[in-house]
């Protein structure tokens, strides 16, 4: 069976010659952010990946096809489409074999990220451990991803809408590297710090490209998760966001939303809740992470150059 994947022609040259490329996800532009500001960021973010020596791959489901590298129009109707499936592992290939049109968690393009030889991807947050857990079970399968599939993610470190201890525990068990960048706290999205100590911590993308590169030598499955501080000038305090956090769980449980809807749900809450400024932080986040996933892929495409 040939696999449904088209490469966009920008990462197929690029995968060709062996040059940098970064994958992105696309549920965060249909259920991480409204419209019109998701396709301005996700344009900006492809922008910040070419302006440091990589092509950008945003990954979706598209007719069926797995995309590697969408075209601008392509961007823009999934931006504006309402009611888009949110692919994770489990959805992911009964959509392509549909026929069907999806955006891609942080497990999903993962999947389709390494099915496309390409190894560092940038996001916002992965999913993690929801408060509520002992009762809920609700885990993001990006956790499990990370533990099987062979890519390095730059993320502002995990939503603080999620429980971050039993995050970082999950993560331990898995065997997933949590690698804090230039600090030694573990950073919690909006906030740089969580209060809590990463497990790892790295200084540099070249250090952090070698040891993605150890690992693939060492025949270890999984990735690694890159946890990357928002800048300081676009961070919101975590006393802030605590009680509005507090707020829109209690809502998200009233409501009884659940399974998929909940980290849409409370991303949209804080956002109305924050007036807007969760969403600029968001965007600041996301930007800084593209930048660091570049500077990585360019490490690991060029392992003997200076960074
Ligand atoms: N990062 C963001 N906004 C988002 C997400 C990440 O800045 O919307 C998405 C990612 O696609 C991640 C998903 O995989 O939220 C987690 O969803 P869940 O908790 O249902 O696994
Ligand atoms: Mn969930």
């Amino acid at each position: 069976m040939t696999l449904p994947m088209d490469l966009s022609i920008e990462v197929g040259e690029a995968q060709a010659l062996g040059r940098a490329v970064v994958a992105l996800e696309s549920t965060i532009i249909t259920h991480g952010m409204p419209y019109p500001q998701n396709v301005e960021t996700a344009r900006l973010v492809e922008a910040e990946v070419r302006a440091h020596g990589a092509v950008p791959a945003t990954i979706a489901v598209i007719d069926g096809r797995l995309k590697i590298g969408l075209s601008d129009a392509e961007l823009d109707a999934l931006a504006q489409a309402q009611n888009v499936a949110k692919l994770s592992r489990a959805d992911i290939a009964v959509c392509v074999a549909r026929g069907g049109t999806g955006a891609t968690t942080v497990a999903a393009t993962m999947i389709a990220a390494h099915l496309a030889g390409v190894s560092v991807f940038a996001t916002g947050g992965i999913g993690g451990v929801h408060k509520g857990a002992a009762d809920s079970f609700d885990i993001s399968a990006d956790l499990g991803e990370l533990a099987i599939t062979p890519v390095t993610v730059v993320a502002a470190g995990a939503k603080a809408i999620l429980d971050l201890p039993k995050t970082l525990e999950v993560l331990e068990t898995q065997g997933v590297p949590v690698i804090a960048y230039r600090q030694d706290d573990f950073p919690a999205f909006w906030s740089r710090s969580s209060g809590m100590t990463a497990p790892l911590r790295m200084d540099s993308a070249k250090e952090i490209a070698s040891a993605h590169a150890m690992r693939g030598a060492m025949g270890l499955s999984g990735g690694q998760l890159v946890a990357n501080p928002i800048p300081s000038d676009a961070e919101i305090a975590a006393e802030t966001l605590a009680p509005l956090i507090a707020q829109a769980t209690t809502e998200a449980d009233a409501k009884g939303v659940t399974g998929k809807g909940v980290t849409p749900f409370l991303l949209k809450r804080l956002f109305e809740l924050t007036e807007g400024t969760s969403l600029e932080a968001n965007i600041a986040l996301v930007l800084n992470n593209a930048r660091l996933a570049s500077e990585i892929a360019v490490c690991l495409a060029n392992p003997g150059g200076n960074d």
